[in-house]
């Protein structure tokens, strides 16, 4: 009988570790990305894991026609790796021999080889899982990566743990219409808009808990920055003083990943010519503030008391950019009418919350804030918006049985990843974009 001892036999090097084989021979597999024939020679692209190798083919050197390869053809490489003063990588990488592994039937239908997907966006969507071989394309959800693994690090270094929690779920945490509702065992259930109820609970078993995971949202409306399905990275943390607590937290998560992808992903920076944010501090503004300053600057009559219009999140990146330099803005203090049942009032002025957002580059990518930790007041408040107690009992289990004074936020990754690359659209950083009229590929 045969046994598995768990080993995977390494007949290949990495691009990375090719440095260390100057003078050697090595095997190398890929994908051939471009071939570029010159008069007497030709650059062979080879795409692997994170990199794009340049190997050179020469009739001389390389023991077989060139016809052999074909662009997208999954090869393995035998080559001579010899040391180049001249070359960036400090040697050249000469083909010996191709063993072709697999070819395309035909040539894709887009030019995916070029520094850029010269297409549509409903193109370059359309045909995801090849144009997202293009080196650029791909490194914006290296750089995604990037994002998920700083916060993973920081939060676990915070002492946080990592939950996951159900995305099918029997009532809304969100409030509003834009819920999926789907036929469970012929019982009515929803798709979960957000981890809230769960990772509150957790936060009364955890104290410091984290899930970064798909949530759903069934908006009817086709814009730049929604999705139906989108990555939400939610934490909550309990025995905090005051929501403070959550942007200080956020402050520090945002620093270290800056700092984390500023030394893990320089090649996916420059390649999408990235500007990484330096974050030294973040200003915080109540709304009612930022509202009427931005009427004030910009000679705008505020038309919506209760929440920013799109144009206003980028008015107030403007200023707070021109006056205090930073990209980011905390905006506090949101009306109670437009926060979810679970946001705690403040207690000197019952019609605004203790809740933020965090505005990046102009567009709103967090919404935090401490929760109704005692029962009496949460249910009193559910009460007051008309909603049934009773079908929240196991939410509300937690208030009854005891909860410490927590809060905690929710980020859009997509949201997140589109401003840090400075996209125009929110699809550009989705892998696989969910909106109104897109349910393939
Ligand atoms: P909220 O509903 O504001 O808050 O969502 C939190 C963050 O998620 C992102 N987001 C979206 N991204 C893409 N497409 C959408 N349709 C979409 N909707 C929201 C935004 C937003 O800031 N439970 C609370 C969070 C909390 O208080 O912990 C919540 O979900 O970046």
């Amino acid at each position: 009988m045969k046994s598995i001892v768990g080993a995977i036999e390494k007949v290949t090097v990495e691009a990375e570790e090719l440095v260390s084989h100057i003078g050697e021979n090595v095997r190398i597999h890929g994908s051939i990305y471009k071939i570029r024939k010159m008069s007497d020679f030709a650059f062979v692209l080879l795409r692997t894991k994170r990199n794009v190798v340049q190997c050179l083919y020469s009739e001389e050197i390389s023991k077989f026609p060139l016809g052999e390869l074909k662009e997208e053809s999954s090869v393995i490489i035998t080559a001579h790796v010899k040391a180049e003063e001249r070359s960036k990588t400090g040697y050249d990488l000469q083909i010996l021999e191709a063993e072709v592994l697999s070819g395309p039937e035909e040539p894709g239908p887009v030019v995916i080889n070029n520094k850029y997907v010269d297409a549509s966006m409903e193109t370059l969507l359309n045909f995801r899982p090849i144009t997202l071989r293009n080196e650029k394309e791909r490194a914006v959800f290296k750089l995604q990566e990037g994002i998920t693994y700083g916060i993973r690090e920081f939060l676990k270094q915070e002492r946080f743990t990592e939950i996951h929690t159900p995305k099918i779920v029997y009532a809304g945490a969100e409030g509003g219409a834009n819920i999926f509702c789907l036929d469970y065992f012929g019982r009515e259930a929803y798709l979960a808009q957000s981890p809230q109820f769960y990772k509150q609970m957790m936060a009364g078993v955890y104290e410091r808990v984290f899930e970064i995971a798909p949530v759903f949202r069934a908006e009817k409306h086709d814009t730049s920055r929604h999705l139906n399905e989108y990555i939400s990275v939610d934490f909550e943390m309990g025995f905090i003083r005051s929501f403070e607590d959550i942007m200080q937290m956020e402050t520090m998560m945002l620093k270290f990943v800056m700092e984390y992808l500023n030394k893990e992903y320089v090649n996916e920076i420059r390649l999408l010519k990235a500007v990484i944010p330096v974050i030294k501090e973040i200003p915080a503004i109540k709304f009612k503030e930022a509202k009427e300053l931005i009427s004030k600057e910009y000679n705008r009559p505020v038309k919506d008391f209760d929440d920013f219009e799109p144009e206003e999140e980028k008015l107030l990146y403007e200023l707070i950019k021109r006056k205090t330099g930073s990209e980011f803005v905390f905006v506090t203090h949101y009306p109670s009418q437009k926060r979810p049942f679970y946001a705690m009032d403040n207690q000197e002025n019952k019609e605004e919350t203790l809740s933020f957002d965090l505005l990046f580059r102009g567009l709103e990518i967090t919404t935090g804030g401490q929760r109704i930790h005692k029962y009496k007041e949460q249910t009193e408040k559910m009460k007051s918006r008309g909603m049934n107690v009773e079908l929240f009992g196991t939410y509300l289990m937690m208030h009854k049985y005891g909860m410490p004074p927590h809060g905690g936020l929710g980020l859009g990754l997509e949201r997140f990843t589109s401003r840090l690359l400075e996209q125009e659209n929110v699809r550009f950083s989705t892998l696989f974009p969910r909106d109104i009229n897109r349910l393939t590929p």
